[in-house]
């Protein structure tokens, strides 16, 4: 008699030269969580494997971090995309490339203005090829988001704030308050 039906959904991935492509997402938040820097230098460890760093989210006070990250990362030959507020904004606002934008573009980082939701996998696949553009600019193609899923965000990852649904952490400094 039938007393269990194990039931398995498996989405396969696709060869490239008789090998599984896989594809492995690592997050973290530095305002709570340490950044395995060395082993993420290290991952790239053959001509098989693409390494992306993306610094995400990146807004003005944190950019300095962002870029000394991206230096780290880029001497290690990874690929290095910086998006955020401060690119986005200050590429918009300011009529030349501020210096500090400047010089990262100069040393190899690619840096993303605009929202991304639908340029994301076209990004990506550039990455992954090896034919990253030093800027990309999505200001005037701005994403329909009415459409989108709401993002799941890991559980275990918001226990780590002081107020579960909101990302501000312990360690953030300052009164929280922006005019937006
Ligand atoms: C929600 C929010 C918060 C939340 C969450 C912040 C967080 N860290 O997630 C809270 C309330 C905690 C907060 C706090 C602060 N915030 Co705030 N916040 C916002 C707000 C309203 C929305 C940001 C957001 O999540 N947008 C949605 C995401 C999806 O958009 P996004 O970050 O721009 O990312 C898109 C693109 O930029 C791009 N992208 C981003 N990263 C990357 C990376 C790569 C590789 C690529 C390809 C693309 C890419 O793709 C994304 C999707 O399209 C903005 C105002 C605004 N309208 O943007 C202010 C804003 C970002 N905050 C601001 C400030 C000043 C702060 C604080 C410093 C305030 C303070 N004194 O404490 C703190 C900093 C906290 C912190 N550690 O980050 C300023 C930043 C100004 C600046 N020059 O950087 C803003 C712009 C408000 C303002 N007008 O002053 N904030």
């Amino acid at each position: 008699m039938l007393r269990n039906v194990q039931l398995f959904l498996i989405k396969p991935s696709q060869y490239d030269d008789g090998y599984v492509v896989q594809v492995k997402i690592h997050m973290f938040d530095e305002t709570v969580d340490k950044i395995a820097v060395k082993s993420i230098c290290r991952s790239q460890r053959s001509d098989y494997t693409r390494t992306i760093v993306c610094l995400a989210g990146v807004q003005t006070s944190q950019f300095p971090r962002a870029a000394d990250l991206a230096r780290i990362f880029l001497r290690a030959g990874l690929k290095v995309m910086i998006g955020g507020f401060h690119v986005s904004g200050y590429l918009s606002l300011l009529s030349e490339i501020p210096p500090d934008i400047q010089q990262l573009l100069d040393e190899g980082v690619t840096l993303v203005k605009g929202e991304v939701e639908e340029a994301w996998r076209d990004l990506l696949c550039d990455a992954v090829h090896g034919r990253l553009r030093p800027l990309y600019d999505f200001m005037s193609d701005k994403p329909d988001l009415y459409e989108k899923p709401i993002p799941v965000i890991r559980k275990e990852y918001l226990r780590k704030f002081v107020a579960p649904t909101s990302a501000r952490s312990t360690n953030t400094r300052g009164n929280g308050r922006h005019a937006n």
